[in-house]
């Protein structure tokens, strides 16, 4: 391979509405790296990626120098490890390696089973509702008069939960702005509205920065 042909900038195979691609592009924003993105569909997932990662799940990322990372969590610390302006890293707990790890597991089982009933026909979606709504109040509890889930600013933790935490008020708007859930409410409409979300949900977006 020439110089001129090797790849300048990191290349990631995203899907737009992924929450786990969105963790993903909002840490390399975050970390002001400039990447291409490839918008990819699900049901037709590119082969250069497929040869790169034969999960097929995205998000995937490809640096430079060739090496892959094709786990979301992976790409974000990756991410800030370049650059990291506001120390969402550092501010890392035990803490927020449970809250993940309860956000990625069970809780990410239910919201799958409350939003998608038909793809589990044995499962009753009001009750996978209840499991999720369950995990959700944690979240208000730990919100305890700060406006973020470790304290007054936006960590790691944050970023990775908030896109799942979405996907679950948006399967039904009403009952979620009903739920008296005013801490997790908060939390999430300030990370939506947020200039970096924004950013990275526009739209026909095939470069980050
Ligand atoms: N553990 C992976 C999970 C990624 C994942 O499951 N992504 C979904 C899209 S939201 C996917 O690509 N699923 C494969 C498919 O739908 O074919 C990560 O954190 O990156």
């Amino acid at each position: 391979m020439t110089t001129e042909s090797k790849a300048k900038y990191p290349l990631l195979y995203s899907f737009r509405r992924c929450p786990y691609a969105m963790r993903a592009r909002m840490a390399l924003y975050q970390a002001g790296l400039q990447c291409e993105i490839v918008e990819v569909e699900l049901k037709a997932k590119p082969a250069a990626m497929l040869a790169l990662s034969p999960k097929g799940s995205v998000p995937v990322l490809q640096l430079p120098s060739g090496e892959v990372l094709d786990e979301s969590l992976d790409i974000m610390r990756w991410a800030l490890t370049q650059h990291d302006p506001t120390a969402w890293l550092p501010a890392a707990t035990r803490l927020s390696e449970t809250l993940i790890e309860e956000n990625d597991g069970g809780f990410k089982a239910a919201l799958d089973r409350y939003k998608y009933p038909q793809r589990f026909p044995d499962s009753h979606s009001g009750e996978a509702r209840a499991e999720g709504l369950v995990f959700i109040s944690q979240l208000n509890t730990q919100l305890n008069g700060h406006a973020y889930l470790l304290g007054p600013q936006v960590s790691f933790v944050d970023i990775a939960l908030f896109p799942f935490v979405r996907q679950f008020a948006n399967t039904d708007l009403p009952w979620f702005a009903a739920q008296a859930l005013p801490a997790v409410q908060a939390w999430l409409d300030s990370l939506v509205n947020s200039a970096l979300f924004k950013t990275i949900m526009e739209k026909n977006r095939r470069h980050l920065l």
